[in-house]
C-alpha cells in the first residue's frame, strides 16, 4: 500500500500546509522528514488558521498519526512551546511520534547560523536563523546530538561537552561571542527530556509495519525543489532534501513504497532569502503579488520575494522529484490582470535554455524569455468546480499543466479548507 510524498516545486510556501490538511481524511500517517522549524505552513479551518513550524500537519486531523522522522532537526524548546500552544487550542498532540534518530538543534547552532550569516555579509543565505544549517552541518560531521541521547544523560552530557568543547573556541575566537555553558545547556535538555520522552519511537519501524497492514502514509516535505542542498540554488538552499528521494532517507522507507508525489506549484513564484530568482518582480507589480497574495514568511515575516510563474522550474520538478500530479495553488491571487506573462525559457548570454542551467553562473543571468496569456477579472475564491472557472483561467491552468509536464489535480482558490477544486 501507498507511501505518497509532498513536495513543494518551487522555492517553498506553495501551500503545502493546506494541501497536507486536504489529504488528512485519506491517509493514516503525515511524516516531516527533512527540515526544521524553518518551516511554515499555514492552514485555515473555518475562522482559525494554524501556522505549524515543526509538527506536521497531521496533527490537525484527529485521526492522523503525526511523526517526526529521522531526517527531520529538532529544537525541543519550539516543538514543546508548539505542542503547548495547540494544545491550548484543543488540539491534542498525544498521538505525535518522534524519531529517536533525529537530531537535535543546539544553542550553538542557533547562534552560529546567525554570526555566519553576519559574516557573509552581501553574501549572506538569508536564513531563518533558526540553527539548521549548523545542526545538519554537525550532523554530517558526526558530531551532532540526536533524540535518543536524551534518554541517557550520560551520553547527552559528554556529546554537549564534546560539541562546545571545539564550538565555544568558534564562537568566542572567531566571532567575539560569548561562551556557552554546557552545565546550563545539559540542565535544559534533561528537562526537555522529560517531556519528549513519552513520544520517542523507532519511526522507520512504525512506518514499515503500517505499510505492511495496508495504512496510507503521507511523507509531507518543507520548503521546496529549489532549495535542496544538492539540486537548488546552490548556496542559496537549505541544508536538507525537501526533494522526493530525500523523503525515503528522511523517513527511512524504501524507495519502492513510494507510489505518488504530489508537488505544489504556486500560479506565480515566491522566494523568501537571497540568491537567483529570473522572474522576480523588483516594481510595483511585485508588490502587488505580495499583497494581493499576502506573501510573507510564516516563521519569519520577511517580505517574501515575488514574480511570474517559471515553467522552466516547474518543469525541473517534475524531472526532479517524478511528480505524478500537481496541486496548483493561489490561482484567485491572479483575478484581475488584463494580461498574465509566464516564462517559458530563459535568454543567458545570448543563448536559449529550455532547462535550469548546468551552472549557478548561468542561473544568476537568467533572463527570463514571457509568453503572455489573457487574464480575467472575476472573483473564483467562490468557484466550486475546474468548469466554474472563468475561459481565461481554464486556459492559463492548461497552459502551466502542459509546460509543467504532469497533470493538474487540484486547484486553490483560497487559504480555506473547502476553497479546492478538485479536477480528477
Ligand atoms: P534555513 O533557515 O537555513 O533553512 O534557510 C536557508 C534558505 O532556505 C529558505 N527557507 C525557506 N524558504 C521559504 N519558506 C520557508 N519557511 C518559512 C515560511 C520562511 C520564513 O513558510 O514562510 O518565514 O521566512 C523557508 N525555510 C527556509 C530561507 O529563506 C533561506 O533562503
Ligand atoms: P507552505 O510552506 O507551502 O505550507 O505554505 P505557507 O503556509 O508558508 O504559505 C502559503 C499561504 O498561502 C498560506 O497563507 C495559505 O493559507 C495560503 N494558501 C494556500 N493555498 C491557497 C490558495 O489556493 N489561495 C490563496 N489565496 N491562499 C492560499
Ligand atoms: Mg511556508
Amino acid at each position: 500500500m501507498p507511501a505518497v510524498v509532498l513536495v513543494g516545486a518551487q522555492w517553498g510556501d506553495e501551500g503545502k500546509g493546506k494541501a497536507t490538511d486536504l489529504l488528512g481524511d485519506q491517509v493514516d500517517y503525515v511524516v516531516r522528514y527533512q527540515g526544521g522549524n524553518n518551516a511554515g505552513h499555514t492552514v485555515v479551518i473555518g475562522d482559525q488558521k494554524y501556522a505549524l513550524h515543526l509538527l506536521p500537519t497531521g496533527v490537525l486531523s484527529p485521526e492522523v498519526i503525526p511523526v517526526i522522522a529521522n531526517g527531520v532537526v529538532i529544537d525541543p524548546g519550539v516543538l514543546l512551546e508548539e505542542i503547548d500552544g495547540l494544545k491550548a487550542r484543543g488540539i491534542s498532540c498525544e498521538r505525535l511520534l518522534i524519531s529517536a534518530s533525529a537530531h537535535l538543534i543546539m544553542p550553538h547552532h542557533k547562534a552560529l547560523d546567525k554570526v555566519t550569516e553576519r559574516y557573509l555579509g552581501k553574501a549572506k543565505i538569508g536564513t531563518t536563523g533558526r540553527g539548521i544549517g549548523p545542526a545538519y552541518g554537525d550532523k554530517i560531521a558526526r558530531m551532532g546530538v540526536r533524540v535518543q541521547d536524551l534518554l541517557d544523560p550520560g551520553i547527552l552530557r559528554k556529546k554537549i561537552e564534546v560539541a562546545l568543547n571545539e564550538k565555544n573556541q568558534v564562537l568566542t575566537k572567531v566571532y567575539n561571542r560569548r561562551v556557552i555553558d554546557p552545565d546550563k545547556v545539559l540542565e535544559e535538555y534533561l528537562g526537555y527530556a522529560e517531556r519528549l520522552k513519552p513520544y520517542i519511537a523507532d519511526t522507520s519501524l512504525v512506518l514499515s509495519r503500517a505499510l505492511d497492514q495496508g495504512r496510507v502514509v503521507l511523507l509531507e516535505g518543507g520548503q521546496g525543489n529549489l532549495l535542496d542542498i544538492d539540486h537548488g540554488t546552490y548556496p542559496f538552499v537549505t541544508s536538507s532534501s525537501p526533494t522526493a528521494g530525500g523523503a525515503c532517507a528522511g523517513a527511512g522507507i524504501p524507495p519502492t513504497r513510494l507510489t505518488r508525489v504530489i508537488a505544489i506549484l504556486k500560479a506565480y513564484t515566491t522566494r523568501v532569502g537571497s540568491g537567483p530568482f529570473p522572474t522576480e518582480l523588483l516594481d510595483e507589480r511585485g508588490d502587488w503579488l505580495r499583497t494581493t497574495g499576502h506573501e510573507y514568511g510564516t516563521t519569519t515575516g520577511r517580505d517574501r520575494r515575488c514574480g511570474w510563474f517559471d515553467a522552466v522550474i516547474a518543469r525541473y520538478a517534475t524531472r526532479i522529484n517524478g511528480v505524478t500530479d500537481f496541486f496548483l495553488t493561489k490561482l484567485d491571487v491572479l483575478s484581475g490582470l488584463e494580461r498574465i506573462p509566464v516564462c517559458v525559457a530563459y535568454e543567458i548570454d545570448g543563448v536559449r535554455h529550455d532547462e535550469v542551467p548546468m551552472t549557478q553562473t548561468d542561473f544568476h543571468h537568467a533572463k527570463p524569455i514571457y509568453e503572455e496569456f489573457p487574464g480575467w477579472q472575476e472573483d473564483i475564491s467562490e468557484a466550486k468546480s475546474f468548469d466554474d472557472l472563468p475561459p481565461n483561467a481554464r486556459a492559463y491552468v492548461r497552459t502551466l499543466e502542459e509546460m509543467s509536464g504532469a497533470p493538474i489535480s487540484a486547484i486553490g482558490v483560497g487559504p480555506g479548507r473547502t476553497q479546492t477544486l478538485q479536477l480528477r
